[in-house]
């Protein structure tokens, strides 16, 4: 029950927090981006440890967004928009190829970018499927048509592996813990446009400055 209690505080705890990530100049909070983050990442976590291997990747990208939030130029790092603004001003970025800056805000951000436009297809599939859909599928398919872009083969390989793993879809629903599948779809139905303007906008941002390929 304990547990039960944890996710459902979880899950409305990542739906609230997208919903927070905005200002209302349209700017990205990042403090509350990672929280959104972390909160997925738990959810995944409860799926099973085949999972692990992606959730050490994301937990991974959010600790070094959390210290560059604590570290002495934290000001910066309030917003996306100041995050980039500050980076590139100062050249705290990695243009083209891999070098001083692995760690910059800007290319750490960009993955988990491009991993909620994975999300974003995921949970529009999951709200328009019917009892009979499978969630590997629906998993794989938003995959393939975005993150997997951006992945080498044997990320890939891995990736479509572990999509197999995934709970059937009522399993899955349960696990979300927010109530009958028709609760499910209203919670989803509310979140997605969230994520979805919270997603645009930082991809209008990364496009306007140029760095949505950095390595
Ligand atoms: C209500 C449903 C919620 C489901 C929540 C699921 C949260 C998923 C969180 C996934 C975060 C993945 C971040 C991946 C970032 C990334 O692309 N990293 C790669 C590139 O990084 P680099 O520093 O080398 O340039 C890195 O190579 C990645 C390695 C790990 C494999 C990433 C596979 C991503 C699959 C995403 C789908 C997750 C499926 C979860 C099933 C629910």
């Amino acid at each position: 029950a304990v547990a039960l209690e944890d996710l459902k505080f979880t899950l409305q705890e990542v739906l609230d927090t997208f919903k927070s990530c905005l200002s209302e100049h349209k700017e990205v909070f990042l403090e509350h981006y990672v929280a959104g983050w972390r909160g997925l990442v738990r959810f995944m976590n409860c799926l099973g440890s085949v999972f692990s291997f992606i959730s050490k990747d994301a937990v991974n990208k959010i600790q070094i967004l959390v210290n560059h939030l604590n570290g002495e130029n934290g000001d910066h790092y309030i917003t996306v928009q100041s995050m980039v603004k500050y980076e590139l001003d100062s050249q705290l970025v990695d243009l083209t190829k891999r070098g001083s800056f692995p760690e910059s805000g800007c290319r750490t951000l960009l993955r988990l970018h491009r991993a909620l436009r994975w999300l974003e297809l995921f949970l529009e599939r999951l709200r328009t499927s019917t009892e009979d859909s499978n969630t590997s599928v629906m998993c794989s398919e938003a995959y393939n048509e975005s993150l997997s872009q951006h992945h080498a083969w044997i990320i890939r390989k891995a990736a479509g592996t572990a999509f197999w793993a995934l709970p059937g879809r009522a399993t899955f629903f349960d696990v979300m813990n927010v109530g009958s599948p028709e609760q499910v779809m209203a919670v989803l139905g509310d979140a997605l446009p969230l994520i979805s303007e919270v997603y645009q906008v930082t991809e209008d941002l990364y496009a306007q400055n140029n760095i949505l390929e950095l390595p």
